[in-house]
């Protein structure tokens, strides 16, 4: 018999919908347990996963940009997925060096993660108006309340976070963004960039094996949580980039047949040889497609904010006045 959808939790449901499926799929944002952050972590290191640093790059030369969108009114900084904030505070220094007025209202899931950002502005910046909420980026704008427009809102939502969704659904999820804010309030999103497909495979690929480790561990994970029986010597890793569409795609495949059981999920699952399981995409735009995204989520596109290699991009929008 199989597990009862409700007695199951959210990782089991999703788990036991995605594999039941003809094409069998795992979403990628269950990808960040305890180990899972760890490992993203050394994949933001690798020399070759290149975005992490091309944002930083652009985190430290843009805040005049933002501040003269702002015209000096004093503002809400709200960051959707806060991360270990780093780059975030690059931001926040030179802001406050230029005399800004704002505070800052960083939302992430992993409450430790944003233990962590209290902690670190609480030291450099003890007098900065901090308030940490702890959720899904819309259960959290929900507690934050719509846009009065009184105050501005600048919302960041770095990291290129937009690319693991596909993207129709990074549209709605923009056009939710744009229902918490009012006319004249920012949204800067990170995007990453089509550019040469060795560059973006290299990206995802990495010789020490840390994004391999990264995807293999949500088998382990579901052996972990949901007492399944993962045999991992017998997955692999594999990554497409597809320079038409601009998707690069995860795969987890069986190197030879495996019969999988869940016991949380009262199942047994059967994989054929090189029957692959997605589990994420990682979409690359182009400058024009991410202006016609702002169009269609009704935003107007105010400018790109790009590295020196032009492999990324932080791209200003502003809500219109109608
Ligand atoms: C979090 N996200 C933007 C990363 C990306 O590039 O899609 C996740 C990742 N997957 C493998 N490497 C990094």
């Amino acid at each position: 018999m199989t597990a009862s959808a409700t007695t199951l939790t959210p990782f089991g449901q999703d788990v036991l919908q995605g594999l039941s499926q003809p094409q069998p799929t795992l979403n990628s944002k269950w990808f960040y347990d305890e180990r899972g952050n760890a490992l993203f972590q050394q994949i933001m290191r690798c020399p070759e996963y290149y975005l992490t640093g091309a944002e930083a790059e652009i985190y430290r030369s843009c805040a005049p940009a933002l501040l003269e969108e702002l015209d000096g009114a004093p503002f809400d900084l709200i960051e959707l997925g806060a991360g270990d904030g780093s780059k975030t505070q690059l931001l926040i220094e030179q802001f406050l060096a230029a005399g800004a007025r704002f505070a800052y209202r960083p939302i992430d899931l992993n409450a430790a993660a944003l233990a962590e950002v209290r902690d670190l502005i609480g030291l450099r910046w003890p007098k900065l108006e901090f308030q940490a909420i702890q959720g899904d980026y819309f259960e959290a704008l929900d507690r934050l309340g719509r846009s009065t427009g009184s105050r501005r809102r600048l919302v960041l939502f770095p990291g290129a976070n937009i690319g693991n969704f596909h993207p129709g659904e990074a549209v709605r999820m923009l056009e939710r963004i744009r229902g918490f804010l009012a006319a004249g309030d920012l949204l800067l999103t990170g995007f990453d960039l089509k550019k040469d497909p060795a560059v973006i495979l290299a990206a995802y690929n990495d010789p020490t094996g840390h994004t391999a480790a990264f995807n293999l561990n949500l088998l382990h994970r579901i052996n972990r949580e949901l007492e399944g029986n993962f045999d991992l010597d017998h997955w692999r890793h594999w990554e497409t980039y597809n320079p038409a569409t601009g998707a690069a795609c995860s795969y987890l495949l069986p190197t030879s047949a495996q019969e999988v059981t869940i016991r949380a999920l009262n199942q047994t699952f059967t994989f054929r040889a090189w029957q692959a399981i997605a589990v994420e995409i990682s979409q690359k735009y182009s400058l024009r497609e991410i202006e016609g995204m702002a169009e269609a989520a009704q935003f107007t596109c105010l400018r790109h904010l790009q590295d020196a290699r032009g492999y990324f991009t932080d791209s200003l929008w502003r809500v219109p006045t109608h």
